[in-house]
Order: structure tokens, then C-alpha cells, then sequence
């Protein structure tokens, strides 16, 4: 067993953090719930959030859901979609549990070796008379090539629906990504750059569609008798709300904190032989999501797994977003598209891939020494 003194810190450094303010921010909208006498149930906490957060993200369409995950389940059943949805196998498994919820085969291409995002540029040769949507995924926030994978949907009449779990508040060349393709859904985990507890949001094209995700998203209620179609229970409740409402007062803080954290570890690591990164265009306005690193190890001379270790050992507790992928588990591996021979590049970068602690409270001396105990396991 380790000492604490060979810790890097006395306290567990986890790969995320929740930004939390004082709690009197949160106390005062304890109160207001109090009065309201609401808790759930589109509540005015709710419906203040929904309107603020599509006023902040410029979309003119947008619902809050109690879960990034239902957020897809909806949205996809709002589509009508059927038979194959082409996806990438690198994400989290909502983005094809989401698939299988809705009774619709994921078929899995591969991803671009430099961004990490599905590669348009193999999206078309998997398109079958089955195929009726693309689901990409806007890894760690870094926009997915929507122009090219926007033509193909187009001329292959096909929906597109993007995962922008990580992608809140992001902008290309000035225009939120969220107004890309027929749908996107965004997630509010605590572990995410923007957090409501447990949440996420739908937006939509139109105020019609809206309307039926909102009606999806309460059981297929209409009205107070009437039932409109088979529903779920999405809803986000008043607490989850009200601290949704409060971080969007701490947005650009915690943004500012972030560039400051990604810029000192990127100085820290750039020069690193066997280290790369996945880069962000200078036409990116990024949300500085998630701070992940590729392990090359042939280069660096340690495996990924083993850098992974050595840091759990000093109490640095790294995830390996996105491994395994996918297509490597049990549930989905037995698919024609899963099989790692078709899935090159996304098996290799599952294997180097390693998220680094990244959280706006994250002290620059303690990501100096986590970039000291990176350096020094360079062979
Ligand atoms: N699509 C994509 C591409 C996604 O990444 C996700 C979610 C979704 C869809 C679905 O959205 P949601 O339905 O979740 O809204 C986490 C999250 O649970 C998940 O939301 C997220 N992606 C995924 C990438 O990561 P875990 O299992 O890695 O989280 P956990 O609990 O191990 O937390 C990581 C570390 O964060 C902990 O070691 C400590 C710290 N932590 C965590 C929580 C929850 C805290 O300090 N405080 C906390 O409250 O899945």
C-alpha cells in the first residue's frame, strides 16, 4: 500500500468536479421552491430555465429533459426513425443504448484519426436501403465535419441527429452548433461542463416538434384526460432547475477558469514526444469540456494503462473516456460493424486515450504536478 506522503495530493484528484458556488446561491432557490409549493411537474423554476437556456445557447426551439439519455430516447422517437442508424462507436454507451431503446440497429463506422468524431468520408459506403439516420457524436465538444455529413444525409434523404452531450455552448465560425442537423441533445450531468444535478435539453427545428417532445416527455399527456401518444417521464424537476439557473450565472467564470486550466496543461504537455491531443480549430469557440490526452506508446514508451495506473497510485484518478469502445462490448460486439477490423482507427485511439483531471476548481500547482509525474514516466 502507497504512503500518503507519496501522493500527489491528500485528497482523491478525480477527473471532474462539479463547479458548486456558495451554497447561499443555492439556499435562496431552496426558498423560492419552498413558497411555489412545486417540485416538479413544469414548474416556474423549469420554465424559467428553458426560456434563459435557449436565450444563452441562441436555438429558438429547445426542452429541457431530466437526462441526456431520455433527451435521446425522445428525440429519436420524435423522428420517426427506422431499420439502421449509422453512429460512431467511440462516446459513452448512451449513444447507442439510445438506439436500442427505440428498437433501431446501430451500425457503427469509424472514426477521423485526428478529431476522434465519426469520418464522413466512410459514412457513405455503410448506407443501406435500411439506413435512415446518421447519430454523430461531438466528442469531448469538438465539433463533428457537419457540412460533409449534412451533403451525404441530404442525398441520401436521411435524418441527422447529433449527440452534443459535451458540445454546450459551443460555436463554429460564430454559430452555435446546435443549430446543425434536424436535432441535437445535450446533457447536464454533474460530471459536464454545464450541470443541472442530473439533465439535458432537446432542440428542436420547430415549435411543432417542440410541442411533441414536451408532450413526450410527460407520459403523452395533451391536456388533462387526454393521451396522445406513448410517453415517458422526462421531466426536470425544481431542484434540478434551480441549480441549472444558477451555474448559468457562473458560465463565463467557469469557462475562463477552464482556458486557463486547458492552456497551462497544454504548455505543460505539448512538448512530450508520444503525447498528441485531439485539436480544436481556431474556428471552435470551445467549451474546454474535457482535457483528453493520447498515450503513444511506442513514442512514449509507457502504455496508456500503465500511465493510468502509476496515477491512480498517487492518488490521480484519470478516466479513459472512451474505452472500451462501444463496439468492443459484449452487448453490441457480435454486429457485422462492430468487428475491430472495420473499426481501426477508433480501437487504436480507445487504447491510447486518457482524460486528465479537468474541472474549473482544479489548482494550476496541482496540474503542474500532474504534468511533472506524466513527464517523468517517459522512457
Ligand atoms: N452521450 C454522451 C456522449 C455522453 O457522454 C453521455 C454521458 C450521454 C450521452 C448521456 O447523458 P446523461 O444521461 O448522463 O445526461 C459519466 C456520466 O455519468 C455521464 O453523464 C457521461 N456521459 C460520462 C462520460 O461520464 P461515469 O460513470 O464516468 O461518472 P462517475 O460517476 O464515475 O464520475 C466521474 C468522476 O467525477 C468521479 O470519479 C468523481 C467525480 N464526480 C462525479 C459525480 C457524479 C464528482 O466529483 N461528483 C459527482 O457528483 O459517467
Amino acid at each position: 500500500m502507497k504512503m500518503e506522503n507519496e501522493h500527489l495530493s491528500e485528497e482523491p484528484i478525480y477527473v471532474t468536479r462539479p463547479y458548486l458556488p456558495d451554497l447561499n446561491e443555492y439556499v435562496q432557490y431552496l426558498e423560492k421552491i419552498w413558497e411555489n409549493k412545486y417540485l416538479t411537474n413544469w414548474g416556474p423554476l423549469a420554465r424559467e430555465f428553458e426560456k434563459e437556456l435557449a436565450a444563452m445557447l441562441d436555438v429558438p426551439y429547445l426542452s429541457i429533459v431530466s437526462n441526456g439519455t431520455l433527451g435521446l430516447l425522445i428525440a429519436i422517437k420524435v423522428l420517426g426513425l427506422h431499420g439502421d442508424i449509422i453512429t460512431t462507436p467511440y462516446s459513452f454507451v448512451a449513444t447507442a443504448h439510445s438506439l436500442i431503446w427505440n428498437q433501431l440497429t446501430p451500425v457503427f463506422v469509424d472514426i477521423d484519426p485526428v478529431t476522434g468524431n465519426i469520418n464522413p468520408d466512410l459514412i457513405e459506403q455503410a448506407i443501406t436501403p435500411a439506413t435512415s439516420a446518421i447519430l454523430p457524436v461531438h466528442i469531448y465538444g469538438v465539433p463533428c465535419d457537419h457540412k460533409k455529413i449534412e451533403e451525404i444525409a441530404k442525398k441520401h434523404n436521411l435524418k441527422v441527429i447529433y449527440d452534443a452531450a459535451h458540445a454546450f455552448n459551443v460555436t463554429y465560425k460564430g454559430e452555435s452548433i446546435l443549430h446543425w442537423g434536424d436535432m441535437s441533445v445535450l446533457s447536464f450531468h454533474a460530471t459536464k461542463v454545464f450541470s443541472s444535478i442530473e439533465g439535458g435539453a432537446i432542440i428542436s427545428p420547430t415549435l411543432e416538434v417542440k410541442q411533441k417532445i414536451d408532450r413526450l416527455k410527460n407520459f403523452g399527456f395533451v391536456g388533462e384526460v387526454s393521451i396522445e401518444d406513448i410517453g415517458i417521464n422526462a421531466k426536470m424537476n425544481e431542484f434540478q432547475a434551480a441549480f441549472g439557473l444558477m451555474q448559468l450565472k457562473h458560465i463565463s467564470e467557469t469557462k475562463q477558469k477552464r482556458k486557463a486550466l486547458y492552456d497551462f496543461y497544454m504548455s505543460g504537455l505539448k512538448d512530450i514526444e508520444g503525447i498528441s491531443f485531439f485539436p480544436v480549430s481556431d474556428d471552435v469557440d470551445y467549451n474546454y469540456s474535457y482535457f483528453p490526452i493520447r498515450i503513444h506508446e511506442e513514442i512514449f514508451g509507457r502504455s496508456r494503462d500503465k500511465v493510468y495506473e502509476e496515477l491512480k497510485n498517487v492518488n490521480v484518478h484519470t478516466r479513459r473516456y472512451f474505452y472500451p469502445l462501444i463496439s468492443s462490448l459484449e452487448i453490441y460486439r457480435d454486429y457485422d460493424s462492430a468487428r475491430p477490423e472495420v473499426l481501426p482507427v477508433a480501437n487504436e485511439i480507445a487504447n491510447q486515450v486518457l482524460c486528465l483531471p479537468f474541472f474549473p476548481d482544479l489548482e494550476h500547482k496541482t496540474a503542474a504536478k500532474i504534468i511533472s509525474f506524466i513527464k517523468a514516466l517517459k522512457w
